[in-house]
């Protein structure tokens, strides 16, 4: 199954945290990292106090049912020292489960496609970089979200994964 995973931090070095869980997930022999974006420097959501967060998306390929993914996404944020403790409040990883094949998943653990993800920059910005005719179960196509057409063309056309691109 093909799925994509969203990664976001904005704390204690971000950068290094999120390649620290993108070893940690292509250290799953269940789990192969096929695509990885740039990385995205965004202020947090709703202007929720905090440093800026850097966001990437990455493809990957796996045997894994979403719900033995979603475990292993949580371990590898558990490792990382993970607190949950806001809703929304800063964090040293947090990776979600974006897409999950064109699969429809919505129970008390999982939503798939994460609701929110074509309503954010950084999420719709990377994953327009790493599959730019992506379509998205029940919310559309991804280069169709008025989301991004705001965003664009300032300037995401040379993606190169060591870049940090600041968005609005
Ligand atoms: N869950 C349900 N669906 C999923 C899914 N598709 N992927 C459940 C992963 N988890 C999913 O998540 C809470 C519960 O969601 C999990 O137990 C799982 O069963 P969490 O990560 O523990 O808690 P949270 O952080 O409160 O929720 P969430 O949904 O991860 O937060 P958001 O909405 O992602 O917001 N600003 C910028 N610029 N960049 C960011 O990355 N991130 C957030 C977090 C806020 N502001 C941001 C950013
Ligand atoms: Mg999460």
């Amino acid at each position: 199954m093909l799925a994509y995973i969203g990664l976001g931090s904005n704390l204690d070095n971000p950068k290094a945290k999120l390649v620290m869980a993108l070893n940690s997930l292509s250290e799953f022999n269940d789990i192969e990292v096929m695509t990885l974006s740039s990385f995205y420097e965004s202020k947090p959501l709703l202007d929720i106090p905090g440093p800026n967060y850097i966001n990437a998306v990455c493809k990957i390929e796996t045997k894994l049912s979403a719900l033995d993914l979603l475990e292993i996404c949580q371990q590898i944020e558990d490792n990382q020292h993970r607190v949950r403790d806001v809703k929304w409040g800063s964090r040293t990883i947090d990776l979600d489960i974006l897409l999950y094949g064109e699969q429809i998943i919505s129970n008390d653990r999982l939503n798939i496609p994460h609701p929110e993800m074509t309503n954010r920059a950084f999420v719709l910005v990377p994953l327009f970089e790493i599959e730019a005719d992506l379509k998205v179960p029940l919310l559309g196509s991804v280069k169709g979200c008025p989301r991004l057409s705001i965003i664009q063309p300032s300037g995401i056309s040379s993606p190169r994964c060591a870049a940090v691109f600041t968005l609005p």
